[in-house]
């Protein structure tokens, strides 16, 4: 089955007037850094006021339930270190919009940033921090209260089905292509599935905790909360902090063509992992030693979609230029074997912090 792809929408003052906002004269400025939603920031009078979204329906297939998860979660997610985000409703009461698309509206914090890399030190403590106090608030919740919004997200058996089952279906010149990244899948592959048959605790985990999906007050550059809410479900706390690392710890982009730009920064880690054990009571043991591997398993199960997607001709992520999936894999993939190589730094550090 083909999917279809989110085009360009209506006009955005038309939707947002099914909202309950005060009436204005909004203007609207696309932000192009999500892969698969559509997302505005809503502007009155020079400043932006509100984020306005297409929740892509090919990924989500149940909008209700995605909405339903956010809206169970915000009221928790708000303490002195940690800012609250507000679902704006639409003026029939309603989380959520229906027209060419499903909209939903959030309040947005003034003077908010985001950063697609960093090399700053107090960037990656303050995401390392920011995590830590999002599961502080989530801990006590009974994860399995949450919609399953994208089933067997982070699930490796079922990625490594589909990888196997788009390589047998793939053009050959996919496959040519991607011969390396291939034989690199296939060789971390059983490994990595032995590593996540695992009984660690679950957990609400955001699932999608890159760098670019925390808020930074641009006066204070401190972490104010996390964003991009569709993934919240359950999870172990390994995703939530292997996706983190992969984006922090590395300070080059994801799809990074040259390689030797890929680095497993170790005191960006470590300040990372500062952050993250202002918390020292979060994480049990198991939970603990499961992090190094974690480090490892995150960027290769996203390597491994990418690949899987660009074996597909680009049916799921939103590309740029026709190899950008292939090339999104093989920087992931690099900084996997980069974080392997650096297991036993990371144990120790581990060790140290949380100690
Ligand atoms: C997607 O939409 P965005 O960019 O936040 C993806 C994540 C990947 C990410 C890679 C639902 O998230 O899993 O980490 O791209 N989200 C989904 O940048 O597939
Ligand atoms: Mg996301």
């Amino acid at each position: 089955m083909e999917l279809i792809k989110n085009t360009m929408p209506t006009e955005p003052a038309k939707i947002l007037s099914h909202f309950n906002v005060p009436k204005n004269s909004y203007t609207f400025k696309a932000i192009t850094n999500g892969l698969i939603n559509d997302t505005y920031l809503v502007i009155v009078t020079n400043k932006p006021a509100y984020v306005l979204q297409r929740i892509n329906n090919n990924v989500f297939k149940n909008i209700a339930g995605v909405m339903q998860n956010i809206e169970q979660t915000l009221p928790l997610l708000n303490s002195d270190l940690y800012s609250s985000i507000h679902v704006i409703k639409t003026k029939k009461n309603t989380s959520y919009h229906k027209e060419q698309g499903f909209w939903r509206v959030l309040s947005y914090i003034n003077n908010s940033t985001t950063y697609n890399t960093s090399t700053d030190k107090n960037i990656a403590f303050e995401a390392g921090k920011i995590i830590s106090e999002f599961h502080a608030l989530l801990s006590p919740i009974n994860a399995t209260t949450y919609q399953d919004t994208i089933p067997d997200f982070h699930n490796l058996i079922y990625r490594n089905n589909q990888f196997f089952d788009a390589l047998e279906k793939a053009k050959k010149e996919r496959t040519t292509a991607a011969k390396d990244a291939i034989e690199f899948a296939e060789e971390l592959l059983p490994d990595l599935l032995d590593f996540c048959f695992t009984e660690l605790p679950i957990r609400v985990c955001h699932n999608d905790t890159k760098l670019n999906n925390i808020l930074f007050s641009k006066n204070t550059n401190k972490a104010l909360c996390l964003i991009d809410l569709d993934t919240l479900m359950k999870g172990y706390f390994y995703y939530d902090f292997g996706d983190a690392v992969r984006t922090i710890a590395n300070t080059a982009p994801e799809d990074e063509k040259d390689l030797s730009k890929i680095t497993f920064n170790k005191e960006l880690f470590s300040s990372f992992v500062d952050g993250l054990s202002t918390n020292k009571n979060l994480l049990s043991k198991d939970e603990i030693a499961s992090l190094p591997l974690g480090a490892v398993f995150m960027p290769f199960i996203h390597g491994l979609r990418t690949l899987t997607d660009y074996l597909q001709n680009d049916a799921y992520y939103k590309v740029a230029y026709p190899n950008q999936n292939l090339d999104r894999c093989v920087s992931l993939f690099n900084f996997s074997k980069k974080a392997l190589d650096n297991v036993d730094y990371m144990n120790a550090i581990l060790k140290k912090k949380f100690s």
